[in-house]
């Protein structure tokens, strides 16, 4: 039997939702499964302490496969959260709808048209935005210039999110907030800039400026990918099948900009953090914690290891990411007050070393030419700029350069999930497969690595040191070594 609602008594008491059908105040671009176990369930908290009409209509950008499962259990879903003591499972009850923006972009179009709708948020992952990872300037390529230009159903978000503030602006729907919750630096600022350009070309500048607002927010929550085992664990848990389970760690963390000019959920109520300015908490969380999430992904990865703890238990691992955080990523910013990276990095070790998380290696390399530079490389940039060669973010980029040639030391293949994997592919064939011409292709990529790293000659000496020892010793004994 299916999760739905008329199966809800069935389900244990203390994992039914705390909200009932809620009536729509949010949309949400990308249902992935980090959406549901986080946004999701601080909305639900929220309405369950304050109330408020805010439901969430989904919207899948592409694929069908959550929608369908969604839709077929009236939105509903269970999150399990993992816990070395003791996992629990709950239903989150704050969907309010589900539309598939690929098959239906008109429905998405009239609904941020809606004044119901106050708010939209997103999770779209970083290549979404279609701007350039390394400068955040607009992408206007092919697919967003199509969405523009020509009439068509948009297909990109972009192009989805000015359709739907133009038609918002033509039925006078009021002010709305366009929030970012995805993993790039001044998310709610980018986002801005992006609908403000083009918005200008649309006419609808001034009205933009006036009615929409942008607020940026911190989100954090380790989500892995959703497999056959956390199905299971969510029948057995629930008594009823869920295709739409997600698991998630223990912590969960989110803070917000407050700036929502036609009200929000009591999202403080639910834990989050309201502030005026989520800058100082994105970056610390981009360069510590998910910058050594792609350290250790990339090292891991070529390494042979499929998991994120399983990596960390690589000899040598652990000090090379605490010298990475030590000597490179905390000099490199001022962190929020009151925070010290050193301990915050060695609590995000001790997340990442959950055993039940069994987060992938490779979900974490995937999209590295869109994740690298918030991540990893302006650290670098900032210790080049203060006069200090970073070592340690050296070896990071070096192992970016390793897992992209495609194959674990051992010789297995690795997958090349990347939006640029044309091009990084045809820079390598284009150049010697020797370090030296492995760090010069790839540092040629120029939507990846801004021209003052590119040109930087202590940073390319260091990238071929470490090339050169992954290349002779492999990246296990470099890492053994190393330490
Ligand atoms: C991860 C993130 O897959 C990845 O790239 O680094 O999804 C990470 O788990 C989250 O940002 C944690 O909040």
């Amino acid at each position: 039997m299916e999760l739905n609602r008329s199966t809800l008594a069935r389900v244990p008491a203390a994992a039914r939702p705390r909200t009932d059908a809620p009536a729509a105040g949010i949309v949400h671009l990308g249902l992935g499964a980090f959406h549901r176990a986080h946004q999701a369930v601080f909305t639900e908290d929220a309405m369950a302490a304050a109330g408020g009409d805010w439901g969430i209509v989904g919207v899948a950008p592409r694929s069908p496969d959550v929608f369908e499962a969604m839709r077929a259990q009236d939105g509903l879903f269970s999150v399990t959260t993992l816990d070395p003591a003791g996992n629990s499972t709950r239903v989150i009850g704050s969907s309010a709808g589900q539309l598939r923006a690929a098959a239906d972009p008109d429905a998405v179009v009239a609904l941020l048209a809606d004044p119901a709708i106050k708010i939209v948020t997103l999770t779209v992952t970083e290549k979404g935005y279609k701007l350039d990872a390394a400068t955040g300037r607009l992408l206007l390529d092919d697919d967003l210039r199509a969405d523009l230009e020509t009439g068509r159903p948009p297909q990109t978000v972009p192009g989805l999110l000015i359709r739907g503030l133009c038609a918002r602006r033509r039925a006078d729907a009021g002010p709305i907030a366009l929030a970012s919750c995805d993993n790039l630096p001044a998310n709610g600022h980018r986002l801005r800039g992006l609908i403000d350009k083009l918005a200008a070309a649309t006419a609808i500048g001034d009205w933009v400026r006036e009615t929409v607002t942008f607020p940026g927010s911190m989100v954090d929550r380790i989500v892995p990918a959703t497999t056959p085992v956390t199905l299971a664990g969510a029948a057995q848990a629930l008594g009823v099948r869920d295709q739409a389970a997600v698991n998630g760690e223990p912590y969960s963390a989110w803070v917000i900009e407050d700036d929502f000019p036609a009200g929000r959920p009591a999202w403080e109520q639910a834990g989050a953090v309201m502030t005026s300015d989520a800058r100082p908490w994105e970056r610390l969380k981009l360069r510590t914690l998910n910058g050594v999430h792609s350290a250790i992904a990339y090292l891991g990865g070529v390494a042979g290891e499929s998991t994120i703890a399983g990596a960390l238990e690589l000899p040598g691992m652990r000090e090379v990411v605490r010298q990475y955080i030590a000597c490179d990523v905390a000099p490199s910013f001022e962190p929020p007050p009151g925070v010290d990276t050193i301990a915050y990095g060695e609590e995000v070790l001790t997340r990442f070393e959950n055993p039940a998380i069994e987060y992938q290696t490779v979900q974490v390399a995937m999209d590295g030419s869109q994740k690298m530079p918030q991540r990893v490389l302006q650290t670098v940039q900032d210790r080049l700029a203060a006069g200090h060669v970073p070592r340690w973010g050296a070896l990071v980029v070096a192992a970016w350069m390793r897992f992209v040639q495609g194959s674990t030391d051992d010789g297995r293949a690795l997958p090349l999930n990347d939006p640029l994997a044309d091009r990084i592919r045809a820079h390598l064939a284009a150049a010697p497969s020797t370090p030296d011409g492995v760090a010069d292709a790839l540092l040629g990529l120029d939507t990846v690595f801004t021209p003052a790293l590119a040109e930087d000659a202590g940073f390319r000496a260091a990238l071929v040191e470490w090339l050169t020892a992954f290349e002779k010793h492999g990246v296990a004994a470099t890492l053994a070594g190393a330490a």
